[in-house]
């Protein structure tokens, strides 16, 4: 049995200086119970605890580590930047160096703000669709996850949808009242919403690959509807990419599936581990953001140096040939060798892969939506969890999460974790 007092001291600490002892509350571990492992090392593929317990990592701080923990190349130029002063308050070249970067990469986006996460990404873009439409109305799937937006807090997926929160307290009413819901993939309820208030509605706001209820893609031809809808009724199509953009493809999954949104919002991946987010899309639209128009947006420390520096390096190297076949193969022999191990466990599972995300469900048809999602056994959720957390293999302590791979993983950890998982799938049955 592997120790966890260090952990467990520093986690007690935490928990009388911090709500629930944590800064985001996936942390806690609430939904597969037992204290927090606490992190203290990442290399590559790799993180160790507080009390030195060695883990194949597939959280990766939740998508940005896509190179791995501590890249040399990353390391580097962080150090560059720190000595050359981490903050500004002013334009530097970096901002313009990563905007190009982006505005190259993203299909769509020809216009580009940074922020400081993907939350503010997200609720920026929602002022600006407004402002552009004139209209008030947002429509969001349930279990999709854009940040802790107020108006986007309404059947969220990811810590929400851990928890157990059908909402957020503390978010008035009036706050979600201009907040319309459909189920993913679900062309004929967004057309039905669309026919009795398409004229009221400023945008769609979707995770184009659904990840915050654990990996759900999208039914082959539903990006492509609701690009046809929004286009017919003169809203705007967003396309949250905290999470699939520059993962899936270089453009995102706007490029993966060949479907153009008028806004697109990044973070995570773009800021190679440092608090990053960013909003962009068609100069028309992003026209209005001020200083060049009326839609009040700002940040003390967005488009910061040690950010750019970091995003850059790691966008370049996502540039290299051949990175997302790699990471594509690597996703698809994880997902198709976990599924064979829990056949021969006799365990109720599916397994979702999309590129280099998945999610494991414990229940036996993949889930299409967020009801379908929750039906998801997540008691046996947990004890897979705990089984593979002891056999050394870190995964997102909720099963409304993606498991996430990145460069730095190797053979020997996809054996290793195909191996912890055949008893781990015995033990959760
Ligand atoms: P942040 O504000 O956490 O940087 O980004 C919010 C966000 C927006 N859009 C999507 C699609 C996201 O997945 C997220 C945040 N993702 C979660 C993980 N599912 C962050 C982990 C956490 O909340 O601790």
């Amino acid at each position: 049995m592997r120790s966890h007092e260090r952990s467990r001291a520093i986690f007690a600490q935490a928990q009388g200086l911090m709500p629930g002892g944590v800064n985001s509350p996936v942390r806690a571990f609430r939904a597969v119970g037992g204290d927090p492992v606490v992190m203290a090392l990442g290399r590559g593929a790799h993180v160790w605890d507080a009390d030195g317990n060695e883990y194949i990592d597939y959280v990766g701080s939740w998508g940005p580590l896509i190179l791995g923990h501590a890249h040399p190349s990353v390391v580097q130029i962080l150090q560059k930047a720190a000595e050359r002063g981490a903050s500004f308050g002013a334009l530097t070249e970096l901002e313009v160096e990563m905007a190009r970067l982006v505005c190259d990469a993203v299909p769509s986006i020809e216009a580009v703000r940074f922020v400081n996460s993907g939350t503010e990404a997200t609720m920026s873009a929602l002022r600006v669709a407004r402002a552009f439409t004139g209209r008030d109305k947002i429509l969001k799937f349930e279990g999709c996850y854009h940040g802790h937006v107020d108006a986007l807090l309404a059947k969220a997926g990811s810590g929400v949808a851990t928890l157990g929160l059908p909402d957020s307290a503390g978010v008035p009413v009036a706050a979600t009242a201009d907040t319309l819901l459909a189920p993913y993939n679900d062309g004929d309820a967004v057309r039905a919403i669309f026919a009795e208030r398409g004229d009221e509605i400023a945008a769609v706001i979707i995770e184009p690959v659904a990840a915050n209820m654990g990996v759900v893609p999208p039914r082959p031809r539903f990006l492509q509807e609701l690009r046809a809808i929004t286009e017919q009724a003169g809203a705007l199509l967003i396309f949250d990419e905290v999470i699939t953009g520059f993962r899936l493809a270089p453009g995102g999954a706007q490029m993966y599936y060949g479907v153009l949104p008028d806004l697109t919002c990044l973070g995570k991946i773009i800021g190679g581990g440092l608090p990053v987010g960013a909003y962009g899309g068609r100069a028309d639209v992003m026209a209005l953001v001020a200083p060049s128009g009326p839609v009040y947006q700002a940040g003390t420390l967005s488009g910061n140096p040690m950010a750019m520096a970091a995003g850059i390096v790691t966008l370049r190297i996502l540039q290299n040939e051949g990175v997302y076949r790699g990471l594509d193969a690597m996703g698809a022999e994880l997902a198709g060798r976990l599924r064979e191990a829990a056949v021969q466990a006799e365990a109720a599972v599916s397994v979702t892969q999309v590129g280099s995300l998945l999610t494991v469900f414990f229940c036996a048809e993949a889930p299409a939506d967020y009801d379908g999602a929750k039906r998801a056994d997540a008691g046996r959720y947990a004890k897979f969890f705990s089984s593979m957390l002891e056999a050394g293999v870190y995964l997102p302590p909720s099963q409304y999460e993606a498991w996430f791979l990145s460069l730095a993983h190797q053979q020997r950890d996809i054996d290793a974790t195909v191996e912890a998982a055949r008893a781990a799938f015995a033990a959760s049955r």
